[in-house]
């Protein structure tokens, strides 16, 4: 109840903070992207993590005024790190249910995009399985407006919903993210080797991209890297970074 509280004028405060996790080109270990997760400043309980507060901002409706702030600061902070002359960056936003559903979700996009001088190929959204199985109809129609804006989607989480893959053929997006449940113990259970090789052989089919999330060890990696993954995210390469620090990575790449 306190943090709920609290909640209502954080945005407002100047509260939340994004910070920025490379994803890199499993091959070459090239920065490609950025995936922006929230943090919360909290003035009594210190830096909380969004599984402390999304819930309750999608249960309360504050989803909307946090998701509009998270998609108007990436999208900024991405055009300022292109203006100071940066290899440009492909970011990425989470959208959780109740943002995926609402009417003016692809209203917000494009403002965002307008407001900050973003090109649109520069932005991905990352939804979840769940989020387009409630009204599948609806959820690939408004998948393809945001696709004809110009951006790019990503499934997120993959594997844990309960997506068909009959459904997944028809959406509109360009990668698929494995999850991190998947990729832990990679090297030592033969279960998630199937699942995680079968995930990448089914986007290769699909003509989609695929990341490993999660990724922790030179074994995890070695074994995405044999089976054919593109992409990855994780510990081993970097942790999420403060706008500042992730600069400076960039700048030792160039
Ligand atoms: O940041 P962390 O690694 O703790 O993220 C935990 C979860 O919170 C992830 O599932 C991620 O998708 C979600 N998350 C992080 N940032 C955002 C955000 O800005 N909006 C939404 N809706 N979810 C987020
Ligand atoms: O949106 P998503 O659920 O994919 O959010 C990614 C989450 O995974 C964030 O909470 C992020 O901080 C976390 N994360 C990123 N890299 C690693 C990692 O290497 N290991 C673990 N355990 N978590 C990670
Ligand atoms: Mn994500
Ligand atoms: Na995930």
């Amino acid at each position: 109840l306190h943090l709920l509280e609290g909640l209502r004028n954080a945005v407002d405060d100047g509260q939340f903070q994004l910070v920025y996790q490379p994803k890199v080109d499993l091959r070459s270990g090239h920065i490609f992207g950025v995936e922006a997760l929230v943090r919360w400043a909290h003035p009594e309980y210190g830096l909380l993590g969004p599984d402390r507060f999304i819930p309750l901002a999608e249960e309360s409706g504050m989803i909307f005024a946090l998701g509009e702030w998270v998609l108007q600061t990436a999208c900024r902070q991405n055009q300022l790190w292109q203006e100071a002359g940066l290899p440009p960056l492909r970011i990425s936003v989470n959208v959780s249910p109740r943002q995926f559903e609402e009417q003016r979700l692809v209203q917000r996009v494009a403002q965002a995009l307008e407001e900050s001088g973003l090109a649109p190929e520069w932005l991905e959204l990352e939804v979840t399985e769940g989020v387009i199985m409630r009204d599948l109809q609806q959820a690939v129609a408004k998948m393809g407006e945001l696709r004809a804006m110009g951006i790019s989607l990503s499934i997120d989480d993959f594997g844990t919903g309960y997506s068909s893959l009959s459904a997944l053929k028809s959406f509109p997006i360009s990668t698929l993210k494995i999850d991190k449940s998947f990729v832990r113990d990679l090297g030592s259970n033969a279960g998630d080797e199937a699942i995680a090789s079968s995930i990448i052989g089914l986007a290769h089919q699909l003509r989609l991209r695929v990341i490993a999330e999660g990724v922790e060890t030179e074994e995890q990696r070695a074994f995405l890297r044999h089976n054919g993954c593109d992409e990855m995210q994780g510990y081993l390469f970097s942790r999420p970074l403060a706008p500042e620090q992730l600069r400076q990575l960039l700048l030792r790449q160039m």
